[in-house]
């Protein structure tokens, strides 16, 4: 068996990779560290084959749950555990800063300790920053980094480190920097399943600013296809960065949706913009299409339809996870109630 240590599993893009390993080969064995933060969710790991499976509730910022938890031999570390949500962190860094900065340095000592393999960082876009509007720039792998909120930095902080262990140690590192994820099991916090359950419950959805913000789409089982290919191909100390060449205005993302749910544009609220909110995201995904030979298989047609299909189907899951202390979150961000059926 080869062993993969994957933090942040029971998240949405974590769980997404845990069920693709697990699909792709009977090779792996995966266990899986999450804190199970207000966004974590076991809920998104039921069905597992416990035979390839172990789950560990533990945080990456205690270095003692992680050096005990940490076996030999481990193939690789995927690191999805962090604090993802913008605006979270623009009402407060101090998580971010732990789980997102400490959390990775504690790892990467880990990883040089117990000799694993290899170490992969799941970055984002934003640690390069907003495009200018009114042209046809993409980011490469080359853009200066020029993080602009507080999630974005501390993201970016954990690259540099990512950077700093591979060439100050050897630590075989890859990083890989992707847009939008959408897809089943994103907590409803992100803007297009907060846009589907409010659709499904007839209540407005708040679009911040002008809607007119450019954000680059990808279903969320090509971005962890793409991780995979970095994990098992990746030039070592490389960063890939992964999109499905799919931007879109934030409006037209919100009126597609409403479309596909049979539901009134008049559902549309613009509201107050979220502060330095950045403007335009556009990926070239050239170099992991050329180096390593990925392409997203969903088109955005196809991807929504499966979002809203699950979405639709798990009304359960969205009803959990809209109850109790996302509530609380919710009027505090929005100034109004979540509107349950
Ligand atoms: P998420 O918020 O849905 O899940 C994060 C997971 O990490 C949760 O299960 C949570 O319990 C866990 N976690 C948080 N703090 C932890 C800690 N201290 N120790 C252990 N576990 C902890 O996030 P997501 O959208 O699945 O994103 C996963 C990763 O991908 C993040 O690193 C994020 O920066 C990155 N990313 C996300 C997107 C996106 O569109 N969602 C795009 C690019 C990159
Ligand atoms: O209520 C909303 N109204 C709105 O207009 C929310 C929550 C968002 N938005 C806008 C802000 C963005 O322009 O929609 C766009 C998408 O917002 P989010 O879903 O919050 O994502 P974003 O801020 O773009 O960041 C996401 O992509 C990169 C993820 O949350 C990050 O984890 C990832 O790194």
């Amino acid at each position: 068996m080869r062993k993969v240590f994957v933090t942040g599993g029971a998240g949405f893009i974590g769980s997404a990779f845990v069920k693709l390993l697990l699909d792709e080969s009977d090779d792996w064995f995966i266990t899986n560290f999450d804190a199970l933060t207000y966004a974590g969710n076991l809920e998104n790991l039921t069905g597992l084959d416990e035979n390839r499976h172990h789950f560990i509730r533990g945080d990456i910022a205690d270095r003692d749950a992680v050096t005990q938890a940490l076996e030999n031999d481990c193939e690789a570390i995927v690191n999805f555990a962090a604090e993802s949500h913008v605006d979270r962190s623009i009402t407060s860094a101090d998580d971010f800063l732990r789980t997102n900065v400490t959390g990775t340095q504690i790892l990467l000592d880990a990883a040089r300790a117990k000799g694993v393999k290899r170490f992969v960082q799941v970055s984002t876009d934003e640690v390069m920053g907003s495009l200018p509007e009114d042209d046809a720039s993409f980011f490469t792998e080359d853009s200066p980094f020029a993080p602009n909120s507080p999630y974005a930095a501390s993201k970016a902080a954990a690259e540099h480190l990512v950077r700093a262990a591979h060439h100050t140690f050897g630590l075989d590192t890859v990083v890989t920097r992707c847009g939008n994820n959408y897809g089943p099991r994103q907590f409803p916090e992100k803007f297009l399943p907060l846009a589907i359950a409010n659709a499904m419950n007839d209540q407005t959805i708040p679009v911040y600013g002008d809607g007119m913000n450019v954000r680059d789409w990808i279903y969320v089982e090509d971005h962890c296809r793409a991780i995979l290919a970095v994990m098992e191909k990746g030039k070592p100390g490389r960063v890939y960065n992964i999109g499905a060449r799919n931007p879109r205005r934030n409006l037209e993302v919100v009126q597609s949706l409403l479309d596909a749910l049979g539901k009134p544009h008049s559902l549309l609220r613009f509201v107050t913009d979220r502060l330095g909110h950045d403007r335009r995201y556009a990926i070239d995904p050239s170099l992991i299409e050329a180096e390593l030979d990925w392409r997203p298989r969903e088109t955005w047609a196809s991807g929504l339809a499966k979002t809203i299909a699950w979405y639709r189907e798990n009304n359960r899951w969205l009803e959990n996870t809209r109850s109790g202390a996302y509530r609380d979150y919710y009027r505090l961000q929005y100034g109004t109630e979540v509107n349950a059926s």
